[in-house]
This record gives C-alpha cells, sequence and structure tokens, in this order.
C-alpha cells in the first residue's frame, strides 16, 4: 500500500551547487521512502533513451551533452501519489513560472540549468526506474514510521 515510486535526479548543476542533500532532504521530510540512490556520469545512450520523447527537438543535442558534463544523483522515491507530488515539489520546467517553496522556484532560473528531474507518470517513473536502476539497487522495505505518516 503507498508503493507508487518514482525517479528523481539531482542533474549535474545541482550536484555542483551543493544542492543534493537538499533535495533529498525535502522529500524525506515530506514523509517519502528513499527506495534507491546512487551517482554516476551517464552515458550518451542511456541519456538519449531517457530523453526519447524529446529526440526531435532543437535543444535536445544541447541537453543531452549537458547531462552528460558531470555526475548526476538518481534516486528512487516510494509513497503516495508520488509521482504527481514529485512534479509539484520539483516545480515547472521553466524555473521562471515555478512557485517559490518548489525546488525550481527556490534554486534556478533558466530551463536548461533547472536542477533536477521528476518522472511525469507512473508508467513513465517505472520505465525510468528500470532504466537507471537494476532490480536488486532498489529496496524493498518497511519504513518504521509509516504508521506516523499515513493514517
Ligand atoms: P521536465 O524536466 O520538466 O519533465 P521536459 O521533459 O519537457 O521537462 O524536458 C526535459 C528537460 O529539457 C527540461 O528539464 C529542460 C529541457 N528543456 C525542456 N524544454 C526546453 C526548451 N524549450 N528549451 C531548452 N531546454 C528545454
Ligand atoms: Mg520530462
Amino acid at each position: 500500500k503507498n508503493a507508487e515510486r518514482t525517479y528523481i535526479m539531482v542533474k549535474p548543476d545541482g550536484v555542483q551547487r551543493g544542492l543534493v542533500g537538499n533535495i533529498i532532504s525535502r522529500f524525506e521530510k515530506r514523509g517519502y521512502q528513499l527506495c534507491g540512490l546512487k551517482m554516476r556520469t551517464a552515458s550518451r545512450e542511456l541519456l538519449e533513451e531517457h530523453y526519447g520523447d524529446l529526440k526531435s527537438k532543437p535543444f535536445f543535442p544541447g541537453l543531452v551533452n549537458f547531462m552528460m558534463s558531470g555526475p548526476v544523483v538518481s534516486m528512487v522515491w516510494q509513497g503516495k501519489d508520488v509521482v504527481k507530488q514529485g512534479r509539484s515539489m520539483l516545480g515547472e520546467t521553466d524555473p521562471l513560472k515555478s512557485k517559490p517553496g518548489s525546488i525550481r522556484g527556490d534554486f534556478c532560473i533558466d530551463m536548461g540549468k533547472n536542477v533536477c528531474h521528476g518522472s511525469d507518470s507512473v508508467d513513465t517513473a517505472n520505465e525510468e526506474i528500470k532504466m537507471w536502476f537494476k532490480d536488486d539497487e532498489v529496496m524493498d522495505y518497511k519504513l518504521t514510521a509509516y504508521k506516523d505518516i499515513y493514517e
């Protein structure tokens, strides 16, 4: 129950700017459960798959090159409605349209340096988790605080 999962990633700009801890902390404090976490510099192949739906966009090559420019931090977060809530915690794609209090609204200005990624649907989330994590890198465990988070 309440086992929906999403894929959240701190992009190279977020790593460089020291925002990893803050972003993790927001999800932890909200009550979501961390099920996977790792750092790596992604390959072009993985990024082209991850952003496959944007292949025809003019910004696609720049986006992939930027995402390969340094390590990213990949996370799996679990909990009730986490895909939609995660997007809302991130803010809008364009940081200038993001409300203060959201990650993008608090930490960034330009679309190409928007600090973080979050899956946009449950189906996409499951695909992205498969792309970025091996099965045994995603943990199944019971959160002791579960009863204090959910009614
Ligand atoms: P999101 O990351 O909010 O899911 P998206 O999937 O539409 O947004 O696009 C992926 C990333 O590509 C986005 O975080 C930043 C970049 N991007 C999107 N639209 C762009 C644009 N019009 N110009 C430049 N970069 C853009
Ligand atoms: Mg997207």
